[in-house]
């Protein structure tokens, strides 16, 4: 399998470290690619429509995108413990904490669009301060609920990765004030599928 990534995007990073934790990582060839919504990538739009990665080439069957769907996939392809749970509450419990994952690294994207990446006449601050919101709140909301002592779910990989992306790109920070938080991802990021899949690079726009 061939996997479409980026060396700084949280979500193909996601998709890789999941392989890793499944012990598939060793049948994925990992090919970069820039992509960005103002910078056309031809290669990764003739497997996905929106342009984006990570996407999953599979052998003579048609590409998989995006990392929520490489995530469920690789689930399916290996004889271990599942990371999704199959069924009850632990299910929707992962399920849901990979959503705050998902959201709060788009959030992150949003923030940068406003304060760096769109010409500085085109940002619009409360939309910025919006995105700000909802990083606190979900930073908050993990403090409380995050299941520190759960089994390795698909929750835990979505949320590592992401919390690392936003120190990398010196969004506002979960650490201050959230001391169970911090001490679960700074045990998290010592796993050898984090050490082996370290952020670098800027985004092209
Ligand atoms: N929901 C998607 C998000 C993927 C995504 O936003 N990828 C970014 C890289 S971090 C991308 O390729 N962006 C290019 C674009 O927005 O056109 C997923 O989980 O895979």
């Amino acid at each position: 399998m061939k996997l479409l990534y980026q060396t700084h995007s949280p979500f193909a990073r996601k998709a890789l470290v999941f392989a890793h934790e499944v012990g598939l990582a060793r049948q994925i060839e990992v090919a970069h690619h820039e992509t960005s919504p103002t910078r056309r990538n031809e290669q990764v739009f003739a497997e996905n429509p929106l342009g984006k990665v990570p996407v999953l080439l599979r052998p003579g069957l048609p590409p998989i995108f995006d990392s929520d769907v490489i995530c469920a996939y690789l689930d399916t392809q290996h004889a271990g413990r599942k990371l999704i749970p199959p069924e009850g509450e632990p299910r929707w419990h992962a399920l849901r904490l990979q959503a705050v994952a998902q959201g709060l690294a788009e959030s992150g994207i949003a923030i940068r669009w406003e304060t760096l990446r769109r010409p500085q006449e085109l940002r619009y601050p409360p939309l910025r301060d919006g995105y700000i919101e909802k990083l606190v709140a979900s930073y908050d909301w993990l403090e409380r609920e995050l299941d520190v002592g759960a089994p390795l779910h698909v929750g835990h990989v979505a949320l590592a990765t992401c919390l690392d992306w936003l120190e990398f790109r010196e969004l506002p920070a979960f650490r201050g004030g959230r001391p169970r938080l911090t001490a679960w991802f700074d045990e998290f990021a010592k796993r050898p599928s984090m050490r082996a899949t370290p952020l670098s690079g800027e985004t092209h726009d």
